[in-house]
């Protein structure tokens, strides 16, 4: 009965880090009726690094039904997208440099995914930040929440 105990806190310890590590991304699926499927994401802020994979589970190309996945504070969302219209597709509809932007993948079509990684320690704990595609008149529909819990 004891052996047996060790044994499970031993498995505990192990599976511990795993754990922790899976639970430091997530994968965002946008499609070709424009929608994400998730609205509000929570990073644990025990992790170090947060990676959001985009998949694209539509089949239209980017310059028709293009998306990417941006996030910036609440605050900064309105600007981020104006000045992101004007980049255009080549600058993956997010203004060159733009300091707003805490991260953001590249524009994809279709069957594509793409992938950004950023730095929890830039993130407020109880601060709102916005999710949004930048693809022009997409975030209106194409928005969500993120918090670090
Ligand atoms: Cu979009």
């Amino acid at each position: 009965m004891k052996r047996q105990w060790f044994a499970l806190a031993l498995l505990g310890l192990i599976a511990a880090p795993s754990w922790a590590a899976s639970n430091c991304s997530t994968t965002v699926e946008a499609n070709d009726a424009m929608q994400f499927n998730t609205q509000s994401i929570e990073v644990p802020k025990t992790c170090k690094q947060f990676t959001v994979t985009l998949k694209h589970t539509g089949k239209l190309p980017k310059a028709a039904m293009g998306h990417n996945w941006v996030l910036s504070s609440a605050a900064d969302e309105a600007g981020v997208l104006a000045d992101g219209g004007t980049a255009g597709l080549d600058s993956n509809y997010v203004k060159p440099n733009d300091s707003r932007v805490i991260a953001h993948t590249t524009v994809i079509g279709g069957g594509e995914s793409a992938a950004t990684t950023f730095k929890v320690a830039t993130l407020k704990a109880g601060q709102p930040y916005t999710f949004f595609c930048s693809f022009p008149g997409h975030a209106a529909l194409m928005k969500g929440t993120l918090s670090v819990k």
